[in-house]
């Protein structure tokens, strides 16, 4: 066989192997299910509710929302540029209560991408220095011996890298390092159990890792970025769980994004993929998967795509138009009421209370209750995940710290307060921790 022979051979080995990490075979009506999901959330076009994930999941599926999205990319545009380019003072600043953070910048950017524009002109050049600074800045908050810890985390780490790469816009090669130092001294930590790996970090820091390896951008760590692709992949693949989740639910979506483009010889990923998949469709037949992040990074992987396709994006790709979902009206019942006891045990004094709310509530609903019970306070902050728990009796978070959600005994939720329902007679605990 000759070069070509063989590098054909390759080409063809490589596409097979592309196929075992392949999800896609979901039933399409589930998911133009998921796809309505995101319906709702299109309909937000203030900046605190803007969320350029959706964006992206959207694009990369085999659905579409018509003017809908488009609509929705010019709001983004609309409000990022305004808050990330306007001058502090100017009018144009005016709605901007927070500026956009080095991930969500990131993930502007790759929504651009999504829609296959690339970032040009003076505009263009400044979002590119800025999110090339946000990682510089976090680069040496990590600092020379690696003790640090970046102000965000190694999530909007990798993303930032990532967005750049697929803009292909280069990074340094001790930016780079400090994503590389982390993978090889696994400090990609979950913060629900400490020193187990954290799958979406991992996963998102091998995307990454992938994107530059795909452009050879930094040659003089070539090496290195294959050893950390292969780390990452073994490491995910070690996490599965017995019913076939990468890490949880939440993170096998991401983590499928990754093994579907770094695939290795061998049976373990065809069966460990099966499994996945197999898991996910339980998931969504019983309707673990709510959240709008969750399901903007699902969408893709159930289209056979990943966010390496954003490097060269197919945007005349024929999509299915979502229709509006049909509610099932259920009989009008009076519906039952639970009792569900809070506990904020890292205060002095401590508090505790049962709360009864109508069942099928959010822990946000149950916080809501208390709140209006009295002698409980509580405030979030809008997030891309959904509202984020940020202080609870006033004891707002310092760095590094949060108000975990726990059910007892002692298990952390995987959902967060607008995502997660308790059940009669559970009782939920606010904790602060560090991380
Ligand atoms: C880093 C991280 C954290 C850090 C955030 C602080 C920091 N400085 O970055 C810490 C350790 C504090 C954290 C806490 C929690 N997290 Co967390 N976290 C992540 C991670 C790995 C990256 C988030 C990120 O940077 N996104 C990118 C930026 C651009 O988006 P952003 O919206 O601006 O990011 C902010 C929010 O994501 C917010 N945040 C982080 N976690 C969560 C979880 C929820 C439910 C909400 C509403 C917001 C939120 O913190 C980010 C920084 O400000 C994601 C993984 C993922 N796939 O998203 C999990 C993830 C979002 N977390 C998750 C969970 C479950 C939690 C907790 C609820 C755990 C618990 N039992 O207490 C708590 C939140 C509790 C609360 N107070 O409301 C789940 C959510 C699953 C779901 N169903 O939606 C994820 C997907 C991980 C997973 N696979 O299980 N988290």
């Amino acid at each position: 066989m000759g070069h070509l022979g063989a590098f054909l051979f390759l080409l063809g080995a490589l596409g097979a192997l592309a196929e075992i990490c392949d999800i896609s075979e979901v039933d399409s009506q589930l998911v133009e299910k998921l796809g309505q999901r995101l319906l709702p959330w299109m309909d937000q076009l203030s900046l605190e509710h803007l969320n350029p994930s959706i964006y992206v999941g959207l694009r990369l599926s085999s659905l579409q929302a018509g003017t809908k999205e488009d609509l929705y990319l010019y709001s983004l545009k609309l409000h990022y540029q305004q808050c990330l380019l306007g001058s502090a003072s100017s009018d144009d600043n005016r709605d901007c209560q927070v500026t956009p953070s080095m991930g969500q910048l990131a993930l502007y950017l790759l929504a651009l991408r999504a829609n296959c524009e690339s970032v040009k002109g003076r505009k263009g050049d400044r979002l590119v220095s800025q999110l090339k600074r946000f990682l510089e800045d976090e680069k040496n908050t990590i600092g020379h011996s690696h003790h640090g810890h970046p102000h965000t985390s190694y999530y909007q780490y990798g993303l930032g890298i990532l967005a750049l790469c697929v803009h292909q816009k280069r990074v340094h090669d001790h930016v780079v390092g400090k994503l590389l130092y982390a993978v090889e001294h696994d400090h990609l930590h979950d913060h629900l159990h400490r020193n187990h790996l954290s799958v979406d970090m991992a996963a998102m820091a091998g995307l990454a890792f992938t994107c530059l390896e795909r452009f050879n951008f930094n040659p003089d760590q070539r090496h290195r970025i294959a050893m950390a692709i292969g780390t990452v992949r073994d490491k995910i693949l070690n996490a599965q769980t017995l019913e076939g989740h990468f890490g949880n639910v939440y993170s096998t979506p991401l983590a499928l994004q990754l093994l579907m483009v770094s695939p290795i010889p061998g049976e373990e990923m065809g069966t460990a993929c099966l499994k996945a998949r197999a898991a996910l469709s339980a998931s969504l037949q019983d309707g673990a998967i709510q959240n709008a992040l969750t399901i903007s990074q699902l969408l893709p992987v159930l289209n056979r795509k990943t966010y390496m396709d954003l490097i060269s994006p197919d945007c005349l790709a024929p999509r299915v138009m979502l229709g509006q979902a049909t509610e099932i009206l259920s009989q009008a019942q009076v519906p039952a009421v639970i009792r569900v006891t809070l506990k904020v045990l890292s205060l002095l004094p401590p508090y505790e209370r049962s709360i009864f709310v109508f069942a099928g509530s959010s822990l946000e609903d149950v916080l809501k209750m208390a709140q209006e019970l009295g002698g409980f306070t509580y405030e979030t902050q809008a997030t891309l995940s959904g509202p984020y728990l940020t202080s609870v009796m006033g004891k707002v978070v310092g760095e590094r710290e949060f108000w975990q959600l726990l059910r007892e005994p002692n298990t952390p939720l995987l959902q967060g307060i607008a995502d997660y329902r308790p059940k009669d007679g559970e009782t939920i605990e606010l904790r602060l921790v560090s991380w």
